[in-house]
Formats: C-alpha cells, sequence, structure tokens
C-alpha cells in the first residue's frame, strides 16, 4: 500500500498548523517540574552576580570595617535609611558592560547568570514602577543594566535569571529586618509590604526581560505557607518554565537550595544547588582577600556535580561595573578546565555510588562513569570497588589514551573491584578524569568496602539506625543529626579484605558563630560515647580534638576514638551507642562518618 502524500504546499501549512498549537500549548499549559527541570539538571554551573549600592562602601562604613558580607552593611552598621538612601546618588557604574559579563560566564562553561534585582537592602538595580528606589530613577547611571544583562544572555546562550530578596527589606516601614528605623519585626505589616512591593516587583521582573529561567528568593523569614504559595504561582503564571528555589519558604520550590557554600556527605537526590563565595563576601568588599584557590573551586564544582547538584559562583562586582581581577581569573581557569573536561560534567548524573571514593568523585552517563580523580596514585594503580558492570575500555578523557585494567567481579571480601593502570604523574594538575565505557545501567554494590588505602569509612549517610526511642534519630544530607536519646543506637555492615590493626575517628561538626578570628565555638560535643566492632569495645569521648574545613556556621571537627584489631577478612558490623548525649539548642550528637585507618604504614595485602 502506497502511503498517502501531501502536496508540498500542504505539508507547509500542516507542519505550521502543529508548531502553532504546540506553542500555544506550551503558554498555556502548566508544565510539569520534571520539564522545567530539564536545562537545570544539564547546566551544572551558572553566574551568581550580588550587585547593589553596597558595591560603594564596601564593607567599611564610616572608617570601620565591618565583619561579614558587604551586603549586610546597612544591617551591620545600623545605618538609617536616611543616610543609606543618598549612596543612590553617587552610584554610577559607567564602566559596566553587559556583554563583557557574559562572555566572561559563557567562557567559564556556565549555562545560566543569577543577578540581584534587589538583595535585602531594598534597592532595585532594574527600572521598577513600583518604587522609585530604583537605578534608573535614583542614580545617574539611569540606564537599566539588567535590560542590557537580559539582551547580552540571549546572545551567549545563557538562561537569564533573577535574585529576589522577598522578605526582608530594610528600605520600607513593613519590610522585615530593619529594626533601627521601624522597631521589632513582629510589630510590622509584611502582609501589605508584601502585597505593595513583593508582589508588584516580582511581576515585573517576569514581564519586562523576555524569558527567565528561574527567581532566586532568599531568606522568607516569618512569612506564612500562602504567601510562598502565592508567589510560586505568580511565577508560573507568568513563565510557566521558570524554576523557583528552595528558598521560597515553607519548603516549597521548584528544587531545594542548600546553605551558602555547604555540600552534603554523598549523592543521594538530584535537583538542588549550592550557592558559593570565591572569597568571604557575597557583594564587593575592598577587604576581603580571602580567595579559594582555581583548584578548590574546579573540585568543589565537579563534586556538587557527582552528588547530584548544580553550582552556582558568585562575583561581586564594583559600583563601577567591573568584576574584580582575581574573580575574573578564577573564572577562566574553571572554564579552561571545562572546555577539555565538560563531558564529564555537563549532562551528566550523579555518581551511582552514594558515597565517593578516597580518590575523588564519580559523574555518570549513558554507558559511561567519569572518574574525577583527585588524589592521583603514587604507584601507577586506581581502584574502583564495588561496580558489578563489566568494563569494556578506559581512557584518559583529555587525549584519548587508552589504559589497561583487571577487573574482578568475583564474591569474594573486597570484589568486585576494578584496578586501573595509570601514568605516574596526574594529566590535570586540578582534576585529571578517567572515562570507562560500561556495559549496561550502572550497578554498584551497597557494600561498604576497604579502600585501597587500607582505610574503610562508615559515612553517618550510609548508617543503620536503630530507634529505640523518641526524639529519633534523624538523617540528613550531612549524615546524622538529632541523636538525642540515649536509648537509639547506629550500626554499619562493612567488608575486610586486608585485615590488621585500625585507628578509629569520628568525624561531627561543631557549632559556631562568625567566621575568621572572629569566629567562635559554640558546641563542640562532648558526648561520651560506646563503640563496638570484631568482639572489642571502646569507650570514648567526642571532644573534637582536630578541626578541618572551618566556615562560618559549622565547623568540620574530627575525635579519636581508639584501636581495634581485625585480625581475618570478612564480613564486619560497627555499633555506635551512646553513654551520655549533650544537647545544646535542640542539637544533639551529629555523626558524619566513622572511619578505620590501618595502623601500620599499610595494610597486609
Ligand atoms: O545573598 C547572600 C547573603 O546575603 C544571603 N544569602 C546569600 C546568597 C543571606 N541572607 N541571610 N544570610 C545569608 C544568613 C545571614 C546570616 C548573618 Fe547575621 C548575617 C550572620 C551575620 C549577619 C543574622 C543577622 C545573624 C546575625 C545577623
Amino acid at each position: 500500500m502506497k502511503t498517502p502524500t501531501l502536496s508540498i504546499p500542504m505539508r507547509i501549512l500542516v507542519v505550521a498548523i502543529i508548531c502553532l498549537s504546540l506553542s500555544e500549548g506550551l503558554a498555556q499549559t502548566t508544565l510539569t517540574n520534571e520539564q522545567r527541570l530539564q536545562w537545570f539538571r544539564d547546566a551544572k554551573f551558572g553566574l551568581f552576580i550580588h550587585w547593589g549600592l553596597y558595591a560603594l562602601p564596601a564593607g567599611e562604613w564610616k572608617g570601620i570595617v565591618y565583619p561579614g558580607a558587604s551586603e549586610w552593611i546597612m544591617y551591620r552598621a545600623q545605618v538609617p535609611v536616611k543616610e543609606y538612601e543618598p549612596l543612590a546618588q553617587q552610584f554610577n557604574p559607567t564602566r559596566f558592560n553587559a556583554e563583557e559579563w557574559a562572555r566572561l560566564a559563557r567562557d567559564a562553561g556556565m549555562k545560566y547568570l543569577v543577578i540581584t534585582s534587589k538583595h535585602h537592602d531594598g534597592f532595585a538595580m532594574y527600572h521598577s514602577a513600583a518604587s522609585k528606589y530604583n537605578i534608573v530613577d535614583a542614580t545617574p547611571f539611569k540606564r537599566d543594566p539588567m535590560k542590557e544583562l537580559a539582551d547580552a544572555c540571549k546572545k551567549y546562550d545563557l538562561k537569564f535569571c533573577f535574585y529576589y530578596s522577598q522578605a526582608q527589606d530594610w528600605h520600607e516601614a513593613n519590610g522585615l529586618g530593619n529594626d533601627w528605623d521601624f522597631g521589632p519585626d513582629s510589630m510590622k505589616t509584611f502582609s501589605q509590604y508584601f502585597v505593595e512591593k513583593a508582589i508588584p516587583q516580582v511581576r515585573e521582573i517576569l514581564t519586562e526581560y523576555g524569558p527567565i529561567g528561574l527567581i532566586w528568593f532568599d531568606t522568607p523569614r516569618t512569612m506564612n505557607a500562602a504567601q510562598s504559595k502565592e508567589l510560586a504561582n505568580l511565577v508560573h503564571q507568568l513563565q510557566p518554565a521558570c524554576l523557583v528555589d528552595g528558598r521560597i519558604g515553607n519548603e516549597m520550590g521548584d528544587y531545594k537550595t542548600k546553605g551558602d557554600n555547604r555540600l552534603p556527605s554523598g549523592a543521594t537526590e538530584m535537583d538542588w544547588e549550592t550557592p558559593a563565595t570565591m572569597n568571604t563576601s557575597w557583594g564587593f568588599k575592598k577587604s576581603d582577600d580571602n580567595w579559594k584557590s582555581p583548584k578548590q573551586l574546579i573540585r568543589a564544582l565537579v563534586e556538587v556535580t557527582a552528588k547530584g547538584g548544580n553550582y552556582l559562583l558568585n562575583v561581586g562586582p564594583t559600583d563601577e561595573g567591573i568584576i574584580p581581577g582575581p574573580s575574573v581569573q578564577r573564572l577562566k581557569d574553571v572554564g579552561a578546565w571545562l572546555k577539555v573536561h565538560g563531558e564529564a560534567v555537563y549532562g551528566t548524573r550523579m555518581a551511582p555510588w552514594t558515597i565517593p571514593p578516597e580518590w575523588g568523585m564519580i559523574t555518570s552517563a549513558q554507558g559511561k562513569l567519569y572518574l574525577h580523580v583527585f588524589d592521583w596514585p603514587t604507584d601507577g594503580k586506581l581502584e574502583l570497588h564495588g561496580l558489578k558492570n563489566r568494563v569494556s575500555t578506559a581512557s584518559l578523557l583529555d587525549d584519548h589514551t587508552r589504559l589497561k585494567f583487571e577487573q574482578k567481579l568475583g564474591e569474594k571480601p573486597g570484589e568486585p573491584s576494578l584496578l586501573i593502570t595509570v601514568p605516574a604523574t596526574p594529566p590535570d594538575s586540578n582534576v585529571s578524569v578517567i572515562a570507562l565505557d560500561i556495559e549496561g545501567p550502572p550497578n554498584v554494590s551497597p557494600q561498604i568496602f576497604q579502600e585501597k588505602s587500607g582505610t574503610v569509612t562508615l559515612f553517618g549517610l550510609l548508617a543503620q539506625v536503630h530507634n529505640a526511642g523518641m526524639p529519633g534519630i534523624r538523617k540528613d544530607d550531612t549524615g546524622i543529626r538529632d541523636w538525642t536519646n540515649g536509648d537509639n543506637w547506629l550500626s554499619w555492615d562493612f567488608t575486610i579484605d586486608r585485615p590488621g590493626r585500625f585507628r578509629i575517628d569520628l568525624g561531627s561538626y561543631a557549632i559556631t558563630s562568625g567566621s575568621g578570628r572572629t569566629r567562635k565555638t559554640l558546641f563542640e560535643g562532648g558526648h561520651q560515647l560506646m563503640l563496638g566492632v570484631a568482639g572489642q569495645g571502646l569507650s570514648f569521648k567526642a571532644d573534637s580534638s582536630r578541626t578541618e574545613r572551618p566556615s562560618p556556621y559549622f565547623t568540620d571537627v574530627v575525635s579519636e576514638a581508639g584501636e581495634v584489631t581485625i585480625s581475618a577478612p570478612g564480613s564486619y558490623t560497627l555499633q555506635l551507642r551512646a553513654k551520655q548525649l549533650v544537647t545544646f539548642q535542640g542539637n544533639g550528637c551529629v555523626v558524619r562518618w566513622i572511619r578505620l585507618r590501618p595502623v601500620q604504614e599499610e595494610a597486609r595485602r
């Protein structure tokens, strides 16, 4: 039978009708979250820009340098509206060039750009009809830089997105946060602020600047669920494809937003984002030269990707409209790495392993695994545990050099395992990537194995939780949380193939305030714990004697539990119980991990 054919003009008409009805459909129907998230899941890397009047004082007010982020200066120095407002008359960023910013982001390998349309200080960085306190009406600059950026982003194929602080507004009598001019928040009519400024301004940024990739709300404070819902609905009604971040409040939003600069312990969920600074401040701060190295930034991007999220990396331009030199250099360095290794980042999915191996991170794609090696082996052998799929090829991602490997898929302790022969020196000084072709979708053993160094790490994320009483132990993306009830306990099963004597450490965290020299420890544990493994028991105090990764809120700390001997290969269970738990502001014992390290130079092979 012959298939019926249409004349050429008829075909064009049919195609046109289909296209029209499709685009109509897109504009009208509500999208599912899955559809909205498509670009976000593949993008991985975005540029955050904190730009506002705070770039003028740049961290200093009346000769005093205030601690913390520069965009908080009005709050920190309790600057009256009458004194802060006139900053607008001095704000004239004549060196601003939207094309340069967009090109910088594109060359850094970023796929979206999120800029502050209004931060907590209440000043709109776009032409707002809802408030005269905006860059066009209140400054000598008189241009709308957001219009220019929207165009530049379109040209460089970046999703254009806005940050909008929806609850705090230190410029308004009913906005939250300013108690030095307007009294405590409890005395304000927030609903009036919400209806008169927040809603109209969100409407403006979604109607005047073309397609918006996402709106990045922040610090919802006392907003109620109905208000969060109203805001989210407004966004989706005006732009069905626009995402809403996780700080809209009341557990809503299209994806989760992690704490500033915080990374989860493992790969447990997709659709989240970590906002991060390159130095300490978000807005430009003259005195802040606490820069992360390009290597740290590249590794953070890889870690976030391997754990299922996106990395939103910040710059704080000056009042002249210049992105600081050290930020530009770092963006170029990350871009150079991505140019070579982008295949192992964009469009990939999180590692099939919940917990990263000791040498780095893993990402996956159809038929592929990418091994991002941070600590290159010194003996020419890289070991990967738990992979049940047969590997067909292994190669270096940068120059496609084929690598030899041995694979054991058996049932002995320590198997399945893959041993790859690698060059003596790492191909890349930041992160070297090995690409594996695998047969079938990734299939990984849930067992906990001894790493090549002989170390076994038992992550809180993988603990079996035994709740005998209330309140129960909770798990979050850090590990074990809220362990306050001594009736409850934890256990882990693991496999040993190289027995010996092991030193055991507990990874936890301390609660801190401030940062740098002003950092104070508020709570570092002091819990009395008991640990049992291989017929031996250790009683110890979580005294947090070592500090790792200091940060303004939580500092990772380590306590020593003692030593045990595991004398034969096989399967073991480690139990962790409480003798006495200390509680601080509702926080109990936190277990990031328990680590068993061989005591000898190396475990017997
Ligand atoms: O926009 C950036 C920050 O300004 C904003 N989120 C990122 C993306 C942010 N808003 N609030 N916070 C971050 C948490 C702020 C906590 C503190 Fe404070 C501000 C600590 C010190 C000043 C709260 C207010 C606690 C003391 C004063």
